[in-house]
Parts: structure tokens; sequence; C-alpha cells
């Protein structure tokens, strides 16, 4: 036999597709398509999701992986009408019956978990309560109450010896999310609200430890997160973060180095992925300059992107491997079928923006799937 020449065979290396599998951390998805979180508002008495949201989440139980709406860790947690929470005996039960109904159709779930800080009203907080934040500046934006759209209320600032009870908030969030049959935890950093708050030096005027340098801003994130991946698992931990967002009145001077640093510090807890807003929440995407490939760089788990992507845009991000998976938020509230209407290039139905918050069956579990026949 000739030793000769023979060059090793060459590996079948084929470009991922959005429509491959892949594994997150500890969860195994069905393909890359993830759906965003999206706040829809129809939490019934005691902050319990609805039957109705049974419905909703089965209904979309073929993306690869779904992202619950923002949910509350505490009663201070809530910023808007009838989003629900997670820290309730009444709850867990009714994000169980979610959670089954996701597993039953073979789909997959995280439940994102907030806390809205400044962006909330005394009218949503048990009495005598007012909103907190890193600091007392009230925000120039609105919030959805029981007395309608109005101004969000002045915040009080935190006490620094506050801070570990809201840490331990999150904590027991995770705790039962796991116990609610959840197959994770988002926390949710983006969009202007308690956490973005310290992050962001528009927000965040403390000088003690939890303000001034960028270590300092991102601790706050970095505290909460280490305590959801104590308590669930680093692997089942993700975390949703929008750099250059000016959602909820929220900005940095310069985001940069303050997000690739809050990035570092999550890679060194070594959690399942990053999930990162490009541009302004539901917006453009060019709002400011940023380099989201130098924050990819700093973390080596999955990194989901969002915002404005389509079937295209998104096959070329994973394709060219700068995302793992792509999630996609008003798409899903209109198609639930998103993942077999992208597959096949059938039409996509525009969602209707009158019934995002509106409460009621309307636009939330009455969009049509594809039939069988089509
Ligand atoms: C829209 C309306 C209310 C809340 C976010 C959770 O921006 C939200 C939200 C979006 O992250």
């Amino acid at each position: 036999m000739s030793s000769s020449a023979a060059s090793p065979a060459p590996v079948a290396t084929q470009a991922p597709s959005l429509f491959d599998p892949v594994r997150i951390g500890a969860i195994d998805m069905a393909n890359r398509i993830v759906m965003a979180p999206l706040t829809r508002s129809r939490a019934e008495a005691g902050l319990v999701p609805s039957p109705l949201a049974v419905d909703y989440y089965g209904q979309r139980a073929s993306a690869g992986l779904i992202i619950t709406e923002a949910t509350q860790v505490s009663w201070l947690a809530q910023g808007y009408i009838s989003t629900p929470g997670l820290f309730t005996t009444e709850q867990i039960e009714g994000w169980k019956k979610v959670t089954d109904e996701v597993h039953r159709r073979g789909g997959r779930i995280v439940v994102q978990l907030w806390h809205v800080g400044r962006i909330s009203h005394t009218s949503l907080l048990p009495p005598g309560e007012v909103p907190v934040a890193p600091s007392a500046i009230r925000a120039d934006t609105k919030t959805f109450t029981p007395e309608g759209f109005v101004d969000v209320s002045e915040p009080r600032a935190l006490g620094i010896e506050e801070i570990p009870g809201i840490v331990e908030d999150f904590r027991k969030a995770a705790r039962n999310a796991i116990d609610a049959g959840f197959d994770g935890v988002e926390v949710h950093a983006a969009n202007g609200y308690l956490i973005d708050q310290f992050l962001r030096d528009k927000t965040n005027h403390r000088s003690d430890a939890y303000g001034g340098s960028i270590e300092n801003r991102t601790r706050f994130l970095h505290e909460v997160v280490q305590a959801v991946v104590q308590e669930i698992g680093a692997d089942r931990t993700g975390v949703r973060i929008a750099p250059v967002t000016p959602s909820n009145d929220i900005a940095d001077s310069n985001p940069q180095p303050l997000f690739e640093r809050a990035v570092e510090r999550l890679d060194a807890l070594n959690i399942a992925y990053v999930h990162v807003v490009e541009g302004a929440t539901g917006g453009p995407r060019d709002v400011q300059p940023f380099d989201y490939e130098a924050l990819r760089s700093r973390f080596r788990g999955a990194w989901i992107v969002n915002n404005g992507y389509d079937l295209e845009m998104a096959q070329a991000a994973v394709r060219e491997g700068r995302a793992d998976a792509v999630a996609f938020g008003r798409l899903f509230i209109s198609n639930p079928d998103l993942v077999r209407r992208l597959r096949e290039g059938a039409p996509l139905v525009e969602p209707d923006r009158d019934t995002f918050y509106s409460g009621g069956a309307k636009g939330y579990v009455d969009y049509p799937a594809l039939a069988d026949t089509d």
C-alpha cells in the first residue's frame, strides 16, 4: 500500500439553516426560530396567566423556543396593567398549564423575568408604594394603568440595603419557573427597565458600589444573573439586552464599552445565551452606530439576535455564523405557525396593533394557522 498523498476525507460542512435544530445550553430546539417576548396584558386577577394564554402559547409551540411575555418577580416589579407574575402559588399553577401545553405540542419555553423599576405608576403598586429606581429620576414616558395611558410616577432611589432583596426576588422567581415547568429563564436587562436603569448613565447617578464606573453599573445585572444561575443552572439561563434602544427614556453616553463589559461578565457566569436587540426595540435598526460583532466576541455561549429580521436576513445571520438563532416578535402575534410559513414561503399576516394590549381573545388566539391542506 502506498502511504502517499491521502489527504483526510473532507468533512461535510454545511452552513446551518434557520430550520436546523440547535442546542442552547440544556435546551434542545427543533429549529433556530425564537418567539420573542411580547407583552400582551391579558393576565387575570392575582396576575395569573389566563386560560387563553394556554391556547396562545400552545398555538406557537412550533417555534424552536418561546420566550414568554415579561413576567414580574414581585408585586413591586409591575409597571403595566395585567402583566403576569411568577411569585405566588396561583401564578405558578397558571404557568404550569402553559408549559404543559407547549411541551405536549413539542415546544420549548422559557419565562422572561423582569422588574420594571421606574417605569410604573402608583396605581399599579401596593398601597403606599412608589416605583423604585437606581436614582430618583422620573422617566419621560407613559404606561397603561387601570386609569388609562398615563405618565409614569416619580420614583424613589433604592437604598443599597434593599438591593439584595430584589436579587432574591429574581432568585425565587427562577426557582418558581422550574417548578412551573419552564425550560429556563431569560433575565430582562433591556428596554429601560430596572436592570437597564442600573446599567446606563442617564438613569444611574448613584455614588455607591452600584453606580459610577462600568464595573459598578454592571454589578446589579451580574448579581441578578448569578443568583438565577445558582438557583437553576447556567445552562438554563439567558439574558436579553438592547444596548442602544432609547425605549422608556433610557440612554448611555458610551454604550459600547458598557455592554462589552456586561457581556464579559455574563460570559464568566457561563450562561446559555445572550439575546440582543439590535437598534431601537420594535423600531429602526440604525438608531446609533454599535459594533455587535465586537459584543459577540466577548461571549462563548449561544447568540440570539432580534429586531426587524425577515427570512432572508435571518438565514444570512445563521448561515454566516453571526447568530445561533433569530427571534421574531410581532410576526408571531399574527402567524402562530410562523415556522411553517417561513419554511414554505407562505404569505405572512400583518398583526392588528389595536389588539396588542387590549385584553381578551380577539387578536390573541384567533389568528389561524395554515390548514393542513394549504
Ligand atoms: C411593550 C409594552 C409594554 C411592555 C418591553 C416588556 O419593551 C416590554 C413592553 C413592550 O420589553
